[in-house]
């Protein structure tokens, strides 16, 4: 039965594909919980009328965006197709576990989804800070069914990180030393170390909330003698690291499609690529209270935290300038991929300075809960991360699908999406330095025309993510298969003229690096 070979699949493509679906499916939820804020500031006064609902819209296209649409799509959707691909093993190791990684996630969403149904919804922001998340400012159910959320998401990539780990460690072809495995294959492996470090940790406090809030626990209720800034220690222990999760895989695709499409054999600085995505992996773990220096910090801990932070800019400069360095001694290449990939170097370093500015503890007194913050992490994220999703489904479509998509409209799409989110989220940072708080729904006068100009910037943006539904649903009508220029054949003839044996990945051009 058709429902059952997917509801029981142990295929890794067909376990990636139910991912990719479930990532853009969630993707567009985001998008238009985005829409709502962005119509909500476009101009002062008030469009929902409703503060608390404001905030709930806030959270959820947050837990979204990062719980259910980048980690899917990069570590479900393109770790399980390219990961076993890469390091020629049959599947994952664990593959029923890998079934159940991805059906932990629809009842994850839907707990997500009814908290915003029932009461008040819980608009605490993705942080969840307590005294605002406990049950006095946030009584009935929603905060609890968020958390419950949580918990099966984390429990999914748990699951998923300790079989990409096993998988790589046990599966791998014999000739693969550690010093010879894909860039993508050692980025989702320390993805996948860091979710198995930081999760558990995440786990933890979300249940002590919970017990605070149901079972009269008071680790975060100072009446009780517990500390809410314990709280926030253990959320940035998990959430620093998060936002390495959430991009390293991107850094690992971009490597791939840098080098080969600058026609290269490997990436410049292979072997530093390597130690560099450790080091930004290692050093996550200790730059957390960087979110936290407003809480009365003593100025050594600041001192510590600042210059932690700021070290993770020499690991970061080597992935940049390698890529630029592998770009380097050839003509530009505008193939659509390509053009993504520019766009998230070029982004992402933009979002990375202004992290870099944050990291500065005195600066950051200023601006914390300002719009710079939502400047910053919208670089890094929906234009570092987004852009590295969007370059890499270009580049394996043809894998994925053995179909083509229109290339004139792909750039196109990319000219509307890279047009709309600069114009979305840069005014985002004139608005912070001058004060522009995060998670309010209305404003003075005098913030309206970079708001203005921003909720423009944002249609556009929305207009392109049609223009792209329209590409992919364009291509899988009108079924035009992909050539593979090495043996001019379509990728169907390709698996269907050789033996069984004889499909090895690395003789597909688009995997050869
Ligand atoms: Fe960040 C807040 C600092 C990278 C995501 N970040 C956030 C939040 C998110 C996020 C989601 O220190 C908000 C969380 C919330 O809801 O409150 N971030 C950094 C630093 C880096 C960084 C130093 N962030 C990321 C990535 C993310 C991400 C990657 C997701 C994909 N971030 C902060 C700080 C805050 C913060 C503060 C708290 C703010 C607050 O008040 O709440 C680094 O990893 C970036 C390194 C990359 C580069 C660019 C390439 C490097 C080159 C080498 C030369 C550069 C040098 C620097 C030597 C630096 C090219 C020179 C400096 C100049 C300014 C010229
Ligand atoms: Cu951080």
């Amino acid at each position: 039965m058709m429902m059952m070979k997917w509801l029981y699949s142990t295929n890794h493509k067909d376990i990636g594909t139910m991912y990719f679906i479930f990532g853009i499916w969630a993707g567009l939820v985001g998008m238009m919980l985005s829409m709502l804020i962005r119509i909500e500031l476009a101009q002062p006064g008030a469009f929902l009328n409703n503060d608390q609902i404001y905030n709930v819209i806030v959270t959820s296209h947050a837990f979204i965006m990062i719980f259910f649409m980048v980690m899917p799509i990069m570590i479900g959707g393109f770790g399980n197709w390219l990961l076993p691909l890469m390091i020629g093993a049959p599947d994952m190791a664990f593959p029923r576990m890998n079934n159940m990684s991805f059906w932990l996630l629809p009842p994850s969403l839907t707990l997500l989804l009814m908290s915003s149904m029932i009461e008040t919804g819980a608009g605490t922001g993705w942080t969840v800070y307590p005294p605002l998340s406990s049950n006095i400012a946030h009584s009935g159910a929603s905060v609890d069914l968020a958390i419950f959320s949580l918990h099966l998401a984390g429990i999914s990539s748990i699951l998923g990180a300790v079989n990409f780990i096993t998988t790589v460690i046990n599966m791998r072809s014999a000739s693969l030393t550690l010093d010879r495995i894909p860039l993508f294959v050692w980025s989702v492996v320390i993805t996948a170390v860091l979710l198995l470090l930081s999760l558990p940790v995440l786990a933890g406090a979300i249940t002590m909330l919970l017990t605070d809030r149901n079972l009269n626990t008071s680790f975060f209720d100072p009446s009780g003698g517990g500390d809410p800034i314990l709280y926030q220690h253990l959320f940035w222990f998990f959430g620093h690291p998060e936002v390495y999760i959430l991009i390293l895989p991107g850094f690992g695709m971009i490597s791939h499609i840098v080098t080969q499409e600058s026609g290269k054999n490997e990436s410049f600085g292979y072997i530093g690529m390597i130690y560099a995505m450790m080091s930004i992996g290692l050093l996550g773990f200790v730059v957390w209270a960087h979110h936290m220096f407003t809480v009365g910090m003593d100025v050594d801990t600041r001192a510590y935290f600042t210059s932690a932070t700021m070290i993770i800019a020499v690991p970061t400069g080597i992935k940049v300038f390698s890529w630029l360095a592998t770009m380097h001694g050839v003509p530009l290449k505008s193939s659509i991929s390509m053009l993504w990939s520019y766009g998230f170097v070029f982004l992402f370093t933009m979002g990375g300075l202004t992290g870099i500015i944050l990291s500065n503890s005195s600066i950051d007194v200023i601006l914390h809960d300002t719009y710079y913050v939502v400047a910053h992490f919208h670089y890094v994220l929906s234009m570092g991360a987004v852009f590295a999703i969007l370059a890499g489904f270009i580049q394996w479509y043809p894998l994925f699908t053995g179909l083509t998509l229109n290339p004139v409209w792909l750039k196109i799409q990319f000219l509307f999406m890279f047009i709309g989110v600069n114009l979305t989220f840069f005014p985002q940072h004139f608005l912070g330095l001058s004060g522009f708080p995060r998670r309010y729904s209305d404003y003075p006068d005098v913030y309206t025309s970079w708001n203005n100009l921003s909720s423009i910037g944002s249609m556009i943006s929305f207009l392109s993510v049609l223009m792209m539904m329209f590409i992919i649903w364009e291509s899988l009508i009108s079924k035009r298969l992909a050539i593979f220029p090495k043996n001019n054949m379509s990728s169907i003839e390709w698996f269907q003229k050789l033996p069984p044996e004889e499909h090895s990945y690395s003789e597909l051009p688009l995997l050869s690096n």
